[in-house]
């Protein structure tokens, strides 16, 4: 027996437990060391049952990720999984699986191969393979419909969302929970002597064809809405609805050869960076082992706005108390009834226990003036965005923060080192970037300045993952990663309008291509005004490529600033919702023709390829100045903040899987036709021809 599986005896049952830390994924070897235990019992006289249970936090969370990359580049064999289950699941002796931690994917499937399946109340099994842009590949899709009917089975396999220990033994995965010691309650089971029970041989919770169809169709249009553009949920209902018309057998073929799709696919390669890339991005390049981050046990925020509100809630939700200041009474009773709605809605809506709201809304404390600023381990500055308002209060901050504790501003824009310039410990000073709204977006840009300290940096990364979010770290450049590159693409979306398309067709091009909304759509979420004093301020600092003129300066001066003032690029109703705007179309052709601006009709590859490749250039740059440490960074950026679709894997995962020579031809092109802004940044000239970016 390899160390990754051992076995013990607990009287006449065999205990085989997984020990292949972190999260016992189903690495080479350990499956075939359950399948060897399994067949040892079987010729052993002495043992009547087997317990299969996982050493440390967790059951098998899964087959091994990063087996899948070498099984695709041909480094690695394809797994043979479904041979070992069906040996487990045909072991003459009962198999019963202990369930604890997470039961995932491959690890839920090796346990369905078991005949039974007992579990601790805290646990999750689920097959969230979809989310890697895979199915189940291991049985998951026959063998779950067997245990919990079809309905269930769609549900879990197209969304791949875990269920609770409760949920499982409702539908029929687990047998029976188990209080207490999970070993003792599991061998307790064995015990009871149950009778050999194979999965495959359950057939009662399948459907008629005609059934089976109807509601993989009903699941196919909810995917179609809510995962729009993914293939792996759609293959995992073909797979599912299946069940009712091949034998189990002829099921697991059909399951693998559309496992093998997903695999070989361009999807789950994506999925697969991501997944990886939002554990790598924690993992910051030249910070010393040593520095450890500083501990956060209380924090302020000043600013009870939208986003000063957003981040208090963020803190509560982590259990670290807050201290909230405003300026007037008035702005903060308005930023805490806000506060109150939020959490009453998430009650409403069942995600949040009154309870919980409540002792939530105890850890917002709201102040005036700096009371118990001198508490905080962390500040949060978020006022309007306005360097000099903000250089104001930093000022303050000096005075009445203890020394030792953070200060950080939340800026989409402004210079760090400048803000950090009027306090007298600059080394203290770090961004903290958070994206609008604060308490449900995931990514948290964490800016260092020239001279943030270490031990900052460490601590705003770990801030980030105590909030439940995705830090990624950003050199201190205007916009820094995601804005300074959303800066050239929404540049193109506009130039494209004033050229002659419509502003339907240039957000619909994006939004069918998976973006979650169009950059003119989210010009007017963010507010038009908003985008002026940016680029008015990237104008003042001379940030290359931003134009003296632009269409959108025509609806800035005539009030049109987006869904807070009713219209924009689009017009709004009451409910927000947008319609296009005759008027637009009519002031943009009347301005292209002041500006002598030739018009032509645009296809949609035209459109995809002008502002998606303005964000690849505008990232390759962001990489050779150092700003963004490494492409994922800027992937996880645009995934997590921006509505990129994951499943094309961020910006410059996308530009590898296009070719990065063909990207860096097609720049070369327009630079010829429209000149400087097209330049090819250098390191996609450099990068091109290996196809990978170097550094
Ligand atoms: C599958 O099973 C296909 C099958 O149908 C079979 C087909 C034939 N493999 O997330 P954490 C690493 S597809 C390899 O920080 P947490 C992770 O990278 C798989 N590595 O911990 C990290 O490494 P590092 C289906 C894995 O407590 C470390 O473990 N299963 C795997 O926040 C800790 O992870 C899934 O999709 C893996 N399967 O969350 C489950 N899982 O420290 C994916 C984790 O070097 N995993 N690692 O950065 C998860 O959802 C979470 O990791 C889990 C723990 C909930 C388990």
């Amino acid at each position: 027996m390899s160390d990754l599986v051992t076995t013990a005896r607990q009287g006449t049952v065999l205990v085989v437990t997984i020990n292949n830390p972190p999260v016992n994924a189903l690495s080479p070897g350990v499956p075939e060391g359950i399948a060897a235990a399994v067949r040892a019992a079987a010729s052993d006289d002495s043992v009547h049952a087997v317990v299969v249970i996982g050493a440390g936090r967790t059951f098998i969370a899964g087959a091994d990720i990063r087996e899948f990359g070498r099984i695709v580049s041909g480094e690695a064999p394809p797994l043979n999984l479904n041979e070992i289950l069906t040996e487990i699941e045909n072991a003459p002796k009962p198999v019963i699986m202990a369930l604890h931690g997470t039961a995932l994917g491959g690890g839920l499937e090796t346990a369905m191969s078991g005949h039974y399946r007992v579990a601790v109340p805290s646990a999750k099994v689920g097959q969230p393979e979809v989310k890697l842009g895979l199915i189940p590949g291991a049985g998951g899709t026959q063998r779950l419909p067997r245990l919990a009917g079809v309905e269930t089975a769609m549900r879990m396999c197209a969304f791949g969302e875990p269920v609770s220990a409760a949920e499982a033994l409702a539908s029929g995965i687990v047998d029976r929970l188990i209080e207490g010691d999970l070993l003792t309650g599991a061998v307790a089971f064995a015990n009871e002597h149950p009778p050999v029970r194979r999965t495959r041989d359950l057939t009662a919770k399948l459907l008629d064809p005609a059934a089976a169809e109807s509601l993989r169709t009903l699941f196919q249009d909810s995917c179609r809405t809510k995962l729009k553009g993914q293939a792996a949920p759609l293959a995992a209902l073909e797979s599912i609805a299946a069940t009712a018309r091949l034998d189990f057998d002829a099921g697991i073929t059909n399951e693998a050869r559309l496992f093998s799709e997903c695999l070989f696919g361009t999807q789950s390669k994506a999925l697969i960076h991501v997944f990886f890339g939002e554990r790598a991005v924690g993992r910051i390049p030249g910070l010393p082992k040593e520095v450890q981050p500083l501990p956060l046990r209380r924090a302020a925020v000043v600013g009870a706005g939208t986003m000063g509100g957003g981040i208090a809630m963020c803190f509560a939700n982590a259990g670290v108390p807050v201290v909230l200041k405003e300026t007037t009474q008035g702005a903060l009773d308005l930023g805490l009834a806000s506060i109150r709605r939020n959490y009453e809605n998430s009650v409403k809506r069942g995600r949040l226990t009154a309870e919980a709201a409540g002792q939530r809304l105890e850890l917002i404390k709201p102040v005036l003036h700096y009371d118990g600023f001198e508490e905080a381990d962390i500040v949060v500055e978020a006022v309007f965005e306005e360097l000099a308002l903000k250089k104001h209060v930093f000022s303050d901050l000096d005075a009445v923060v203890r020394e030792g504790a953070i200060l950080a501003t939340n800026t989409s824009t402004l210079d760090i080192d400048e803000i950090a310039s009027v306090t007298n410990r600059p080394e203290w000073v770090i961004g903290t970037h958070f994206f609008s709204p604060a308490n449900v977006m995931r990514l948290l840009e964490v800016v260092r300045g020239k001279a943030t300290s270490p031990a900052v940096i460490a601590t705003a990364m770990e801030l980030a993952k105590t909030l439940k979010k995705v830090g990624v770290l950003s050199g201190n450049a205007f916009g820094f990663i995601g804005n300074r590159m959303f800066g050239p693409y929404r540049h193109e979306a506009i130039r494209l309008v004033e050229e002659g398309a419509s502003v339907e067709q240039v957000d619909r091009a994006l939004t069918d291509w998976g973006m979650a909304m169009g950059p003119l759509a989210v010009g007017d979420l963010a507010g038009v005004d908003v985008a002026w004093r940016v680029r008015q301020e990237a104008i003042r600092l001379g940030i290359p490529h931003i134009e003296a003129a632009s269409f959108e300066d025509e609806l800035f001066a005539r009030g049109r600033y987006g869904q807070k003032s009713g219209a924009g690029w689009y017009l709004y109703d009451d409910q927000r919702k947008p319609s296009p705007d005759p008027e637009v179309e009519r002031l943009v052709r009347e301005y292209a023709a002041c500006q002598a601006i030739p018009q032509r009709s645009f296809t949609h590859s035209e459109i995809l390829e002008r502002t998606l490749f303005a964000l690849i250039n505008e990232g390759a740059r962001l990489l050779e100045e150092g700003i963004a440490l490494r492409p994922v960074d800027i992937d996880i950026v645009y995934v997590n903040g921006y509505g990129f679709p994951a499943w094309r894997g961020g910006p410059m995962h996308y530009a590898e899987t296009l070719g990065l020579q063909r990207v860096a031809d097609r720049m070369r092109a327009l630079y010829d036709e429209f000149g400087p802004f097209w330049k090819p940044a250098a390191l996609l000239e450099h990068s091109a021809r290996s196809g990978r970016w170097s550094q």
